[in-house]
């Protein structure tokens, strides 16, 4: 299989922590190379943008708050299948369901407060990548 790439944010709860480096040993542990990576402080306009697909949803107020409420780190993962890869290396969304040795297990307080986020689809990484790097940004 071709390398493929997906987007990554670290969230504000692994900032607030100093957990950058924990969380990126993990990623590099499971195989996938850090090729972007940036420490930005969100604004509300961007974490709107970004998580649009979920407006409707009850938590998204919510959602955009946390967001913003802090620095994260975004990140493009490159590596075979990285999207799946990463999306099982981080662990189900709620880390009360999250897999032993997954980031979210290891890492996350809640639901909400999860650690990570990654592209669920090669459209939303192209998509997600796009709105935070440009092709020059990207070094693999
Ligand atoms: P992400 O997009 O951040 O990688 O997470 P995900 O695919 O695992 O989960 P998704 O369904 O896309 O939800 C996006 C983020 O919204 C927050 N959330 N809160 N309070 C709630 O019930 C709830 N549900 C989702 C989480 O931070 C989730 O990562
Ligand atoms: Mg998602």
């Amino acid at each position: 299989m071709a390398l493929e790439r997906t987007f990554s944010i670290l969230k504000p709860d692994a900032t607030a922590r100093n957990l950058t480096g924990a969380v990126n040993a993990v990623i590099e542990a499971a195989g996938l190379r850090i090729v972007a990576q940036r420490r930005i402080q969100m604004t509300t306009k961007q974490a709107e943008t970004f998580y649009a697909v979920h407006k409707e949803r009850p938590f998204f107020g919510e959602l955009v708050s946390f967001m913003t409420s802090g620095p994260v780190v975004v990140q493009v993962l490159e590596g075979e299948n990285a999207i799946a890869k990463y999306r099982e290396v981080m662990g189900a969304t709620n880390p009360a369901n999250a897999a032993d040795g997954t980031i979210r297990k290891q890492f996350a307080l809640s639901v909400g407060e999860n650690t990570v986020h990654g592209s669920d689809a090669p459209e939303t990484a192209a998509v997600e990548i796009a709105q935070f790097f440009s092709g020059n940004d990207i070094v693999g």
